[in-house]
């Protein structure tokens, strides 16, 4: 295991004065914003419909003056709208991973691309990467951010990169063996479906090298993080981003695993109610909404994320001055809303893994009785308890069945499945199955 010291990539970047970070900050927003005004059509409209000129915006908390960005503006705009430079000096698209409709596309300039990798490398640094080590990317390449973002980002810090991309478990643990790799990335739920392949294969933490997990895309709960840290024998450390803002490399944790410190020279994070959009203090929580500094082709003013979490301002030990999120602790788009109760799969999960009988596979069903909602809990639990252990299921299941219905307020339908009942994705997990008809 790593120590709890580690290196920092951007020493200039990452321990910047405060008060420093906050000038450096409002010259690069008032740079941006005169920028976007007169050069493109589409920011340069929504500043108008407002009011607010560049001029207008004379400190950082004059930002709530600006409108937000909504994921469906951006998705109007597709493909190139929101673009803010000519498609000639695009040399990378990407995109959302959005499971409805349109995607929306973001396009890279070659220093958007720089600034990218700069920012991975850092976070990558934080949670212990070295040159020394030897990295399998896990994460799709392809439009999603993940597998070309982290990528870029290790081989900056000079590691050891293996491309194998998401899927086929079966070859990434032997690959893992035979490598002696010793960094895994990928979304925490792939990493516990590889945790599985390894014990199907009999393959045992000794016999591989791992020793830092670097693991994002998606909400994970604390009592995941232990179990894969136990199952991999590995420091995971959580790191957040999304395309519309850049990708990953958004913010990252260091080793002390407290927070995810945000690249906040290129990334200027607020806090806001969710409902009336007013900005909160630090330390509240509700919805990140990001502006974005520096980057050139698809810049964002006051994105809306739909993702909550809160600023951590305790100054971090480890040195860096930046501020930090908390871990995401759910998405707007993920709340269920069942019979008037709201329901966050992060709630559910967290009830879920504190019994050690309760494997990490689990999804939540969504459909309609008559007129009213149900909501099932299907979750994998060890294997014996459906066998000779019929009656310590019996008591699992009223243990479970009661806390779950306490904490989330409402009578939910359990069902304990084998292990392997559930699809095993390489990618983001899907937890929530709406069959409603709307
Ligand atoms: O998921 C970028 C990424 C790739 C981040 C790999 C980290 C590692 P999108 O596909 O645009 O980009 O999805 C972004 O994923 O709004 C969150 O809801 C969710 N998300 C990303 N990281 C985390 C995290 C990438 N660490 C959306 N914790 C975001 C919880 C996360 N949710």
């Amino acid at each position: 295991m790593p120590s709890s010291a580690s290196r920092i990539f951007d020493p200039a970047a990452e321990r910047l004065e405060p008060e420093k970070r906050r000038t450096l900050q409002l010259e690069r927003l008032q740079t941006q914003l005169r920028r976007l005004y007169d050069g493109s059509h589409y920011y340069g409209e929504k500043m108008r419909a407002v009011g607010v000129r560049p001029q207008d915006i004379r400190g950082l908390e004059d930002l709530a003056r600006l409108p937000f960005t909504e994921k469906e503006d951006l998705r109007r705009q597709y493909p190139y709208g929101a673009m803010t430079v000519p498609l000639a000096d695009v040399v990378r698209l990407q995109a959302s991973t959005g499971t409805t409709g349109r995607p929306i596309m973001v396009g890279y300039t070659r220093t958007d691309l720089e600034i990218w990798t700069q920012t991975v490398a850092r976070i990558l640094v934080a949670g212990g990467l070295s040159c020394d080590d030897i990295v399998q990317i896990a994460f799709g390449y392809g439009l999603f951010t993940g597998g070309f973002g982290l990528h870029q980002g290790a081989e900056r810090v000079g590691a050891t990169v293996i491309p194998v991309s998401s899927g086929n478990s079966e070859r990434q643990v032997a690959l893992m063996r035979d490598l002696g790799v010793t960094a895994l990335v990928c979304t925490p739920s792939y990493a516990l479906c590889l945790a599985e392949e390894l014990e199907r294969q009999g393959i045992t933490k000794s016999d591989l090298r791992l020793r830092l997990g670097f693991f994002g895309g998606e909400f994970w709960s604390e009592i995941m993080r232990k179990q894969i840290q136990s199952r991999l024998g590995l420091l995971a450390t959580d790191n957040y981003g999304l395309s519309e803002v850049m990708g990953p490399g958004v913010s990252g944790e260091c080793l002390r695993q407290d927070g995810m410190h945000i690249a906040e020279d290129h990334f200027l994070c607020e806090v806001v109610d969710p409902e009336t959009g007013d900005s909160l203090p630090d330390e509240a929580e509700g919805e990140l909404v990001f502006t974005t500094l520096t980057r050139q082709a698809s810049p964002v003013i006051r994105y809306r994320t739909r993702d909550r979490s809160r600023i951590l301002t305790e100054p971090c030990p480890c040195g860096r001055t930046t501020r930090r999120m908390a871990k995401v602790t759910g998405r707007a788009d993920d709340m269920l809303i069942i019979r008037g109760v709201n329901v966050f799969p992060s709630q559910v999960e967290t009830v879920l893994l504190a019994f050690s009988e309760i494997r990490p596979h689990y999804e939540l069903v969504v459909s309609r009785d008559g007129a009213m909602d149900q909501l099932e809990v299907r979750v994998e639990a060890d294997g014996g308890l459906f066998s000779d252990r019929m009656g310590e299921m019996a008591a699992l299941r009223d243990r479970l069945q009661r806390r779950l219905d306490s904490v989330l307020g409402l009578r939910v339908r359990l069902t304990l499945l084998e292990p392997g009942s559930l699809e095993r994705v390489p990618g983001k997990a899907r937890r929530v199955r709406d069959l409603r008809v709307w």
